[in-house]
Protein backbone atom coordinates (compact mmCIF):
# COMPACT_ATOMS: atom_id res chain seq x y z
CA UNK A 1 0.00 0.00 0.00
CA UNK A 2 1.62 3.50 -0.87
CA UNK A 3 1.28 6.50 1.73
CA UNK A 4 -0.59 8.52 -0.35
CA UNK A 5 -4.23 8.20 -0.53
CA UNK A 6 -4.38 8.67 -4.22
CA UNK A 7 -2.13 5.60 -5.20
CA UNK A 8 -4.06 4.03 -2.41
CA UNK A 9 -7.18 4.50 -4.09
CA UNK A 10 -5.34 3.41 -7.52
CA UNK A 11 -4.52 0.37 -5.86
CA UNK A 12 -0.53 1.01 -6.56
CA UNK A 13 1.01 -2.33 -5.81
CA UNK A 14 3.39 -2.60 -2.94
CA UNK A 15 6.93 -0.47 -3.58
CA UNK A 16 9.70 -3.27 -3.48
CA UNK A 17 13.09 -1.12 -5.26
CA UNK A 18 14.89 1.21 -3.40
CA UNK A 19 13.50 4.05 -6.01
CA UNK A 20 9.53 3.20 -5.31
CA UNK A 21 8.98 5.72 -3.06
CA UNK A 22 10.54 8.74 -5.01
CA UNK A 23 8.71 7.70 -8.53
CA UNK A 24 5.46 7.32 -6.16
CA UNK A 25 5.64 10.71 -4.91
CA UNK A 26 5.98 11.97 -8.32
CA UNK A 27 2.94 9.84 -9.63
CA UNK A 28 1.01 10.99 -6.78
CA UNK A 29 1.93 14.59 -7.49
CA UNK A 30 0.70 14.58 -11.18
CA UNK A 31 -2.33 12.46 -10.34
CA UNK A 32 -3.11 15.58 -7.74
CA UNK A 33 -2.59 17.96 -10.45
CA UNK A 34 -4.69 16.23 -12.96
CA UNK A 35 -7.59 15.92 -10.71
CA UNK A 36 -7.32 19.37 -9.67
CA UNK A 37 -7.34 20.34 -13.13
CA UNK A 38 -10.28 18.08 -14.18
CA UNK A 39 -12.71 19.32 -11.40
CA UNK A 40 -11.22 22.65 -12.22
CA UNK A 41 -12.25 22.91 -15.92
CA UNK A 42 -15.68 20.82 -15.20
CA UNK A 43 -16.24 23.55 -13.23
CA UNK A 44 -15.63 26.11 -15.85
CA UNK A 45 -17.61 24.01 -18.54
CA UNK A 46 -20.55 24.53 -16.25
CA UNK A 47 -19.86 27.96 -15.75
CA UNK A 48 -19.62 29.13 -19.15
CA UNK A 49 -22.79 26.70 -20.02
CA UNK A 50 -24.47 29.10 -17.96
CA UNK A 51 -22.58 32.50 -17.96
CA UNK A 52 -23.00 32.43 -21.87
CA UNK A 53 -26.20 31.13 -22.49
CA UNK A 54 -28.04 32.58 -25.32
CA UNK A 55 -31.43 33.50 -23.28
CA UNK A 56 -28.73 36.26 -21.60
CA UNK A 57 -26.35 36.71 -24.49
CA UNK A 58 -29.17 37.48 -27.60
CA UNK A 59 -26.56 38.67 -29.86
CA UNK A 60 -22.77 37.28 -29.84
CA UNK A 61 -19.85 39.63 -28.37
CA UNK A 62 -16.97 39.02 -31.00
CA UNK A 63 -14.37 40.64 -28.71
CA UNK A 64 -14.66 37.90 -26.23
CA UNK A 65 -14.36 37.80 -22.50
CA UNK A 66 -11.39 40.69 -21.32
CA UNK A 67 -10.83 39.38 -18.17
CA UNK A 68 -7.22 38.62 -17.14
CA UNK A 69 -7.74 35.51 -14.42
CA UNK A 70 -7.83 32.69 -17.26
CA UNK A 71 -3.98 34.18 -18.04
CA UNK A 72 -3.38 33.62 -14.48
CA UNK A 73 -4.83 30.36 -14.11
CA UNK A 74 -2.98 29.26 -17.59
CA UNK A 75 0.41 30.44 -16.15
CA UNK A 76 -0.30 28.73 -12.49
CA UNK A 77 -0.61 25.18 -14.99
CA UNK A 78 2.43 25.99 -16.31
CA UNK A 79 5.00 26.56 -13.29
CA UNK A 80 3.12 23.40 -11.65
CA UNK A 81 4.01 21.58 -14.67
CA UNK A 82 7.59 23.25 -15.50
CA UNK A 83 8.09 22.55 -11.57
CA UNK A 84 7.30 18.62 -11.83
CA UNK A 85 9.57 18.37 -14.62
CA UNK A 86 12.59 20.39 -12.97
CA UNK A 87 12.50 19.45 -9.37
CA UNK A 88 11.34 15.63 -9.81
CA UNK A 89 11.25 13.75 -12.85
CA UNK A 90 14.35 15.20 -14.32
CA UNK A 91 16.71 14.60 -11.24
CA UNK A 92 15.22 11.81 -10.86
CA UNK A 93 15.84 9.97 -14.31
CA UNK A 94 19.45 11.21 -13.98
CA UNK A 95 19.78 9.39 -10.80
CA UNK A 96 17.94 6.50 -11.30
CA UNK A 97 17.69 5.43 -14.86
CA UNK A 98 20.57 7.27 -16.67
CA UNK A 99 23.26 6.20 -14.01
CA UNK A 100 23.65 2.80 -14.64
CA UNK A 101 25.49 0.78 -12.04
CA UNK A 102 27.28 -1.60 -13.70
CA UNK A 103 30.16 -3.25 -12.00
CA UNK A 104 30.75 -5.75 -9.75
CA UNK A 105 28.32 -4.58 -7.11
CA UNK A 106 25.64 -5.71 -9.22
CA UNK A 107 23.31 -8.34 -10.71
CA UNK A 108 23.71 -7.95 -14.39
CA UNK A 109 21.53 -10.03 -16.64
CA UNK A 110 19.94 -9.97 -20.12
CA UNK A 111 16.03 -10.35 -21.09
CA UNK A 112 15.11 -11.50 -24.31
CA UNK A 113 11.60 -10.97 -25.05
CA UNK A 114 9.67 -12.81 -27.48
CA UNK A 115 5.90 -13.73 -28.81
CA UNK A 116 4.92 -14.38 -26.18
CA UNK A 117 7.44 -15.41 -23.33
CA UNK A 118 10.69 -13.39 -21.07
CA UNK A 119 13.57 -15.28 -21.80
CA UNK A 120 16.68 -14.40 -19.17
CA UNK A 121 19.96 -15.14 -19.67
CA UNK A 122 22.39 -14.80 -16.52
CA UNK A 123 26.52 -14.64 -17.76
CA UNK A 124 27.05 -17.61 -15.41
CA UNK A 125 29.85 -17.49 -12.55
CA UNK A 126 33.06 -15.76 -15.11
CA UNK A 127 30.49 -13.07 -15.59
CA UNK A 128 30.47 -12.78 -18.73
CA UNK A 129 28.06 -13.42 -21.62
CA UNK A 130 28.28 -16.09 -24.08
CA UNK A 131 28.36 -15.49 -28.00
CA UNK A 132 24.46 -15.69 -29.24
CA UNK A 133 24.21 -16.65 -32.91
CA UNK A 134 20.37 -16.25 -34.51
CA UNK A 135 20.96 -19.13 -36.48
CA UNK A 136 21.43 -21.27 -33.34
CA UNK A 137 17.91 -20.53 -32.22
CA UNK A 138 15.74 -23.42 -31.92
CA UNK A 139 12.81 -24.61 -29.73
CA UNK A 140 15.73 -25.78 -27.19
CA UNK A 141 17.56 -22.53 -27.41
CA UNK A 142 15.00 -19.71 -27.71
CA UNK A 143 17.83 -17.13 -27.76
CA UNK A 144 20.64 -18.98 -29.88
CA UNK A 145 23.51 -19.31 -26.93
CA UNK A 146 26.56 -21.12 -28.64
CA UNK A 147 27.66 -23.21 -25.87
CA UNK A 148 30.89 -23.95 -27.55
CA UNK A 149 32.20 -20.12 -27.18
CA UNK A 150 33.99 -20.41 -24.14
CA UNK A 151 32.10 -17.54 -22.11
CA UNK A 152 29.25 -19.33 -23.14
CA UNK A 153 29.40 -22.86 -20.90
CA UNK A 154 28.49 -21.57 -17.74
CA UNK A 155 25.48 -19.51 -18.51
CA UNK A 156 22.29 -20.33 -17.75
CA UNK A 157 18.83 -19.07 -18.92
CA UNK A 158 15.45 -19.53 -18.17
CA UNK A 159 11.90 -18.91 -19.62
CA UNK A 160 9.48 -16.75 -17.86
CA UNK A 161 11.59 -17.13 -14.78
CA UNK A 162 13.80 -13.98 -13.31
CA UNK A 163 15.25 -14.77 -9.71
CA UNK A 164 17.65 -12.00 -8.61
CA UNK A 165 19.10 -11.04 -5.01
CA UNK A 166 18.08 -8.67 -2.55
CA UNK A 167 19.57 -5.07 -2.00
CA UNK A 168 22.15 -4.69 -4.98
CA UNK A 169 21.58 -3.15 -8.29
CA UNK A 170 19.49 -5.25 -10.73
CA UNK A 171 20.99 -4.17 -14.32
CA UNK A 172 18.68 -6.23 -17.31
CA UNK A 173 20.16 -5.41 -20.42
CA UNK A 174 16.49 -5.67 -22.94
CA UNK A 175 15.50 -6.72 -26.34
CA UNK A 176 13.43 -8.57 -28.36
CA UNK A 177 13.23 -11.03 -30.89
CA UNK A 178 10.14 -10.05 -32.58
CA UNK A 179 7.88 -7.08 -31.99
CA UNK A 180 8.05 -4.27 -29.45
CA UNK A 181 7.25 -5.59 -25.87
CA UNK A 182 7.29 -3.98 -22.32
CA UNK A 183 8.93 -5.04 -19.57
CA UNK A 184 6.81 -4.50 -16.48
CA UNK A 185 8.26 -4.97 -12.61
CA UNK A 186 4.87 -3.58 -10.98
CA UNK A 187 6.44 -3.64 -7.62
CA UNK A 188 9.41 -2.71 -8.59
CA UNK A 189 8.35 0.30 -10.57
CA UNK A 190 10.08 -0.93 -13.93
CA UNK A 191 8.82 -0.38 -17.43
CA UNK A 192 10.58 -0.27 -20.30
CA UNK A 193 9.76 -1.18 -23.75
CA UNK A 194 11.72 -4.32 -25.42
CA UNK A 195 12.52 -3.00 -28.76
CA UNK A 196 13.50 -5.44 -31.22
CA UNK A 197 17.43 -4.38 -32.91
CA UNK A 198 17.97 -2.35 -29.54
CA UNK A 199 19.52 -3.40 -26.34
CA UNK A 200 18.26 -1.39 -23.44
CA UNK A 201 19.46 -1.18 -19.96
CA UNK A 202 16.98 -1.08 -17.14
CA UNK A 203 18.19 -1.20 -13.59
CA UNK A 204 16.70 -1.30 -10.02
CA UNK A 205 17.62 -2.24 -6.53
CA UNK A 206 15.12 -4.57 -5.19
CA UNK A 207 14.68 -4.01 -1.31
CA UNK A 208 12.09 -6.56 -0.51
CA UNK A 209 11.89 -10.50 -0.61
CA UNK A 210 9.04 -11.83 -2.54
CA UNK A 211 7.96 -13.65 -6.05
CA UNK A 212 5.67 -11.66 -8.60
CA UNK A 213 4.77 -11.25 -11.99
CA UNK A 214 6.72 -9.94 -14.85
CA UNK A 215 3.63 -8.39 -17.36
CA UNK A 216 4.06 -7.52 -20.61
CA UNK A 217 3.02 -3.77 -20.67
CA UNK A 218 2.75 -3.41 -24.46
CA UNK A 219 -0.01 -4.73 -26.83
CA UNK A 220 2.36 -7.28 -28.72
CA UNK A 221 -0.30 -9.27 -30.43
CA UNK A 222 -2.83 -12.54 -29.59
CA UNK A 223 -1.61 -14.11 -27.18
CA UNK A 224 -0.25 -10.55 -25.21
CA UNK A 225 -2.90 -11.21 -22.28
CA UNK A 226 -0.83 -14.61 -21.33
CA UNK A 227 2.76 -13.50 -21.60
CA UNK A 228 3.50 -13.43 -18.24
CA UNK A 229 6.53 -14.65 -16.24
CA UNK A 230 7.27 -14.89 -12.70
CA UNK A 231 9.84 -12.96 -10.72
CA UNK A 232 11.68 -13.42 -7.01
CA UNK A 233 13.11 -11.24 -4.96
CA UNK A 234 15.64 -13.87 -2.68
CA UNK A 235 17.97 -13.56 -0.03
CA UNK A 236 21.72 -14.09 -1.35
CA UNK A 237 22.13 -17.41 0.25
CA UNK A 238 18.73 -18.67 -1.80
CA UNK A 239 19.37 -17.04 -4.74
CA UNK A 240 23.31 -18.22 -4.97
CA UNK A 241 21.70 -21.47 -3.72
CA UNK A 242 19.11 -21.48 -6.87
CA UNK A 243 22.06 -20.61 -9.46
CA UNK A 244 24.00 -23.58 -8.55
CA UNK A 245 20.64 -25.87 -8.69
CA UNK A 246 20.26 -24.11 -12.41
CA UNK A 247 23.65 -24.87 -12.95
CA UNK A 248 23.21 -28.32 -11.91
CA UNK A 249 21.18 -28.74 -14.89
CA UNK A 250 23.79 -27.84 -17.53
CA UNK A 251 25.54 -30.88 -19.64
CA UNK A 252 29.29 -31.25 -17.96
CU1 LIG B 1 4.61 -8.93 -25.16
Amino acid sequence: MSADPMLAWLGQPVGASAHAAEIDRIMALVHWLMLIMFVGWGVFFVYVLVRFRSGRNPRAAYHGVRGRWSTWIEGGVLAAEIALLGFFSIPFWSTNVDALPVGRQSTVVRVIAEQFAWNVHYPGPDGSFGRTVPTLVNADNPIGLDRDDPAGKDDLTTINRLNVPIGKPVVVFLSSKDVVHSFGLPQMRVKQDAVPGIVQPVWFTPMMTGEWNIACSQLCGLAHFRMKGVYAVQSQEDYDAWLEEEASFLEP
